[in-house]
């Protein structure tokens, strides 16, 4: 069964380009929401084998940690020609120096060198949402479409620039974080855009109070 949640929460993230989404998408529903950064919680190591498993380590780290429910993502581009790299590891392909564009030109070089003419891809994020005494919610996002070389837009993070979403002239780095959630609070809305959104979306409607 959903639990419901009220009050306060932690974002356990450390990525500024998640977090913001994820404050975005939080942001209607009237629950205050505290950064890990903030709270200077540290950072557990992600050794799962799948994106649920690892957002479960993120979110029951900073449950534990802080008290509070806490509420994760973990994500990445799958590029079906790489067989779903960068996936699981798409923030480790930034390197230590973060640099998407270093990552993006590598997912290119690696297409360029496998002589690859698929570009298809998509974004996978999973949600969990930990409580302190280990109960817990996952919910699932993901988004399809293709890759754009050179990227384009230098709006959103990561591998936003590179992906083009099916039935979209614009990259995600070509859109406002409004445009790239695509979100429609109306009862007939369709799916939202972005994974983080459909799979935020998801959660939120098992799991946060209705808007009022
Ligand atoms: P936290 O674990 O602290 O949340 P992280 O960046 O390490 O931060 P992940 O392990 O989930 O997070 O890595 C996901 C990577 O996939 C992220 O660093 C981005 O490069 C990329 N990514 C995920 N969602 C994305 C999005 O909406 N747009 C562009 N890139 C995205």
């Amino acid at each position: 069964m959903p639990r419901r949640l009220t009050g306060r929460i932690v974002i356990a993230t450390h990525n500024g380009g998640k977090l913001v989404e994820m404050r975005e998408l939080l942001a209607p529903f009237g629950i205050e929401a505290v950064s890990a950064g903030e709270l200077g919680l540290p950072e557990p190591e992600e050794t799962g084998t799948t994106f649920a498993e690892n957002a479960a380590i993120k979110a029951r780290a900073a449950a534990s940690a802080s008290g509070l429910p806490a509420l994760a993502d973990d994500s990445g581009v799958c590029v079906a020609a790489l067989d779903g790299a960068p996936g699981l590891f798409s923030a480790r392909w930034g390197g230590p120096a973060k640099d998407f564009g270093a990552a993006m030109a590598r997912v290119e070089a690696e297409l360029a060198s496998r002589g690859a003419t698929d570009d298809r891809a998509h974004f996978v994020s999973a949600l969990v949402l930990a409580w302190p005494d280990g109960h817990e919610e996952l919910y699932e996002g993901r988004i399809h479409g293709t890759l754009v070389f050179p990227p384009r837009g230098g709006a959103g993070f990561g591998y936003d620039p590179m992906f083009r979403p099916d039935g979209h002239a614009r990259t995600f780095g070509e859109m406002s974080s409004e445009e790239k959630h695509g979100i429609d609070w109306s009862a007939a809305a369709p799916e939202p855009l972005s994974h983080r959104s459909r799979a935020f979306l998801a959660l939120a409607k098992a799991c946060f109070a209705p808007r009022a």
